[in-house]
């Protein structure tokens, strides 16, 4: 039906094929007789965007009309990855663009592939926010994401001697996505001091002065929905110096060098993404980042509502702002700093305000993972938010004295200052006091969030404050994108592609379970992906894999709570039982591929060591002339979101095997079973809804319950535990330089052994070992691994993001989609 909506489409391919000439000899300057792939992918991205800038001024236009509650996304990251593909589809055009690409002689893979990606995020958290905003789109919800405009995406990573080399990632050169608007800009303020006055009427008013001024400057992105005319924006701040007067003075009395220093400081706010998915305690920069971000957002949403004229009354009315983490947490004192010294308003007033409008989604119970920042540099940063935080506080702990009067001791212990040394800002309980629904991302979590973390809390405020909203994956990436073939037969089967728009169809292809032709092509298609990602490994790894082998992935960052150092050490577990087998008891064994991904944090050594010990057994075990087929290990460089749109559809098992009750949801895990392959998986984030949904005949669960975890660590702590043998056996082997000097795993050897096993690598050791003997069994029955899979498919529309944006829309924003108007 979405193919009626023509204002977005070419008509013909001549028509689109003109357009990207036209492109390339005038917008680009270049002759069309070097026209190579990068000159055909800039012409194809141009004549799009022409394209989508009508709907996405139609859709602004009408949003400004209309003037609807609209939602704001507050993101740090978003990792958005390629976007032609994405607008191709969404525009309805790839049968199209594919003609024209290929009468101007060029290979739509080709062309698509030239574009880098957008990598504005570490992992999880940044491809979520990606999705939602797919997802916003497609369901027409009014919705804006903020975030920066980083220079420097999440680095390149490469591997040297089996360890990893970090470089930089300057992605702008050619950015045909991003529209900068120069006249939309914010001054932001650093530093400085507050005075007090009483005005006339005997006021006490605040002012933030003699500051440093930084210029926030917008540069917005088209986001469009798929299958509707609906285009949101994505705006992010890109930092400058201001043309305040001082910059000048500084240039015109010949003082150049010191004027440029000044700009380029201004300039660094922007520049890099951290590129620490868990913490970089205590930097400054790092803070700067996120008040300049927040500041300027917040400028730019008030200015919207005020342009409305409605009382400030009615700011919660016309928008939602949820907090992706407590990276936007500055936001909350920053509206209040707004609404209180700016606007005038009383107190109570602007706090009924800040509390409806803001929602905060949590995405960690690990305590040392929770953002803190040291009071004293909150105070020289920014003087008149950590007075409102003060005073946040006071009225809380008053308003908990109150209700609690025979609790004393929960005061300090819910306290947004933490009484350490220096004294800290909790972020988490700001944000948990200062919204009105704070939310976790698969049920287990949510239920730790209520019960651990914020525990006190939920005494406080009652349990209705914090609710569950399981994470989504866009199907429209993670299926149709990645996947087109399987996309099509489910889309033969289910007479069209509306299941893109409505994952629960999906259950319909479980009709089709026991239907033989739907079976070959099914697993025509698996074996495809398989040799597509064999082929990739051997051009880019240089390492071959027989795509007849088991596939087993593990893909994400690398983190000692994600436990790639298990799976490596039940890989050297696999090898060593191998090599102890006769040459015709190995005959009978299951060849298998485990293929691992993922970027360690720049300063987390842990991680680093995990990489170069996966690296140096891959070097060992794919030169090993008894083992051959039977067993490869590829370290695929450079993890991305367009590296996982090939590995993805590629997996039989992927791994998904966090301590239980450390991986808040996990999203990997949903694109890999909606890509037909199943789970070895702990029972922790979201693979226990997945298991609930897809039968527990079609999951691979191990492992320790998050229940025992304290209990085993317990007795961890006062050595009352034995290593597992078959684990010591691998220690034994990393010890004796089978794999290369042992010195630089000794580190992750001692974790288990000496320091207290705090992720339970050995306590799973063995359950993990026996579930990895089970796959290979079942996985010599083709035909009911191949039941199992289709099944899987089948059941898993509730982990669309579509449901995930709804549910977010009813509970927590308050928001109805606006429709895009239907055409003549
Ligand atoms: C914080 C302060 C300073 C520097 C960096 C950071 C920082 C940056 C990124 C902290 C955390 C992150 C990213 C966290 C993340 O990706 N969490 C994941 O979120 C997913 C989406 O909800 C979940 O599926 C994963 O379980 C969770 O680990």
């Amino acid at each position: 039906a979405w193919k009626k909506f023509s204002a977005k489409e070419f008509k013909t391919k001549d028509q689109f094929e003109e357009e990207v000439v036209r492109h390339i000899e005038t917008t680009l300057a270049r002759s069309l007789f070097n026209c190579d792939e990068a000159a055909a992918y800039a012409g194809t991205a141009l004549a799009l965007r022409d394209r989508l800038i009508i709907e996405w001024n139609r859709t602004q236009q009408q949003q400004t009309f209309a003037d609807p509650k609209r939602v704001y996304y507050l993101s740090l990251e978003f990792l958005m990855g390629r976007a032609l593909d994405n607008a191709i589809l969404n525009v309805g055009m790839k049968d199209v663009a594919r003609q024209g690409l290929e009468e101007l002689g060029f290979r739509m893979e080709d062309v698509i592939s030239q574009e880098r990606d957008a990598a504005l995020g570490n992992g999880g958290l940044g491809r979520l926010a990606a999705c939602f905003l797919d997802s916003l789109a497609t369901l027409n919800y009014p919705a804006w994401g903020y975030a920066l405009r980083y220079r420097y995406g999440i680095f390149r990573q490469e591997i040297v001697d089996g360890y990893q080399v970090e470089v930089p990632d300057y992605w702008l050169d050619f950015n045909p996505w991003e529209f900068p608007r120069h006249d939309v800009t914010v001054d932001v303020q650093f530093y400085g001091g507050v005075r007090k006055y009483m005005d006339d009427s005997g006021k006490q008013v605040s002012v933030w002065e003699d500051g440093e001024i930084v210029t926030a400057v917008a540069y917005d992105a088209p986001i469009p929905g798929y299958g509707t005319r609906t285009t949101n924006n994505l705006r992010l701040w890109s930092s400058k110096a201001s043309h305040g007067e001082f910059d000048f003075t500084k240039f015109n009395s010949g003082e150049y060098e010191a004027s440029v220093a000044d700009q380029q400081r201004a300039e660094t706010i922007s520049a890099v993404l951290y590129p620490n998915d868990s913490l970089d305690r205590g930097k400054e920069l790092r803070l700067k980042q996120q008040y300049f971000w927040c500041a300027a957002s917040l400028f730019d949403i008030v200015r919207r509502f005020k342009k409305s004229k409605k009382a400030w009354k009615e700011f919660p009315n016309q928008v939602a702002i949820q907090l992706n983490d407590t990276h936007p947490t500055l936001a909350i004192p920053e509206l209040m700093r707004i609404l209180l010294d700016q606007e005038g308003l009383e107190w109570d007033e602007a706090w009924n305000i800040t509390q409806n409008t803001f929602g905060y989604t949590n995405h960690t119970v690990m305590p040392e993972a929770l953002e803190k920042w040291s009071v004293p540099l909150v105070q020289h940063l920014l003087p008149r938010h950590l007075q409102i935080i003060y005073d946040i506080n006071l009225q809380f702990l008053q308003y908990v004295e109150r209700n609690f009067p025979k609790e004393r001791e929960m005061l300090s212990r819910v306290s947004i200052i933490e009484e350490s040394e220096p004294k800290r800002v909790r972020m988490a309980y700001l944000a948990v006091i200062a919204s009105h629904k704070v939310n976790g991302v698969a049920e287990l979590h949510s239920d730790l969030v209520r019960t651990t973390i914020f525990k006190d809390f939920v005494k406080i405020y009652g349990p209705d404050k914090f609710t569950n909203v399981t994470n989504g994956i866009t199907p429209r990436r993670w299926l149709h994108q990645a996947n087109p073939r399987l996309s099509e037969l489910i889309a033969s089967k289910l007479g069209g592609h509306e299941f893109l728009r409505d994952l629960n169809l999906l259950h319909k292809v479980e009709a089709f379970v026991d239907d033989k032709e739907f079976r070959k092509e099914f697993r025509e298609i698996k074996y495809a992906n398989k040799v597509r990602l064999a082929k990739y490994t051997k051009e880019v790894e240089g390492i071959t894999v027989n795509p007849s082998s088991l596939f087993d992935i593990q893909v994400k960052r690398i983190h000692e709570y994600k436990r790639q150092q298990l799976n490596i050490f039940g890989v050297i577990h696999r090898y060593l039982e191998l090599k102890d087998m006769s040459p015709e008891e190995r005959k009978k064994m299951q060849p298998r591929v485990s293929f691992f991904g993922g970027k360690a944090a720049p300063g987390y050594w842990m991680a680093k060591m995990v990489i170069h010990l996966i690296n140096q057994v891959g070097k060992v075990v794919n030169n090993d002339k008894d083992i051959g087929d039977l067993l490869k290990v590829v370290f695929l460089s450079d993890y991305n979101v367009s590296k996982a749109e090939i590995i993805t559809p590629a997996s039989d098992i992927s791994e998904h095997i966090s301590t239980a009750g450390t991986e808040a949801s996990g999203t990997s895990n949903m694109k890999f079973v909606l890509n037909g392959g199943l789970i070895i998986g702990t029972c922790d984030g979201a693979n226990i809804e997945i298991t609930r949904e897809v039968g527990e005949d079609n999951i691979f669960l191990f492992g320790n319950l998050s229940e025992d975890v304290e209990d085993l660590r317990h007795h961890h702590f006062y050595g009352d535990f034995q290593l597992d043998p078959s684990l010591k056996r691998v220690f034994d082997t990393i010890r004796s330089g089978t794999f290369g000097d042992a010195g630089p795993f000794s580190g992750l050897v001692d974790s288990i052994v000496d320091h207290g096993d705090y992720y339970l690598v050995s306590d799973d050791f063995k359950s993990y070992v026996d579930t990895q003997k089970l796959i290979d069994e079942a996985y010599k029955d083709q035909e009911a691994w191949l039941t199992k899979t289709i099944t899987a498919v089948s059941r898993m529309g509730f982990f669309s993001s579509d449901r995930c944006i709804d549910e977010y829309a009813e509970m927590i924003w308050n928001v109805e989609p606006l429709p895009p108007p239907k055409q003549n």
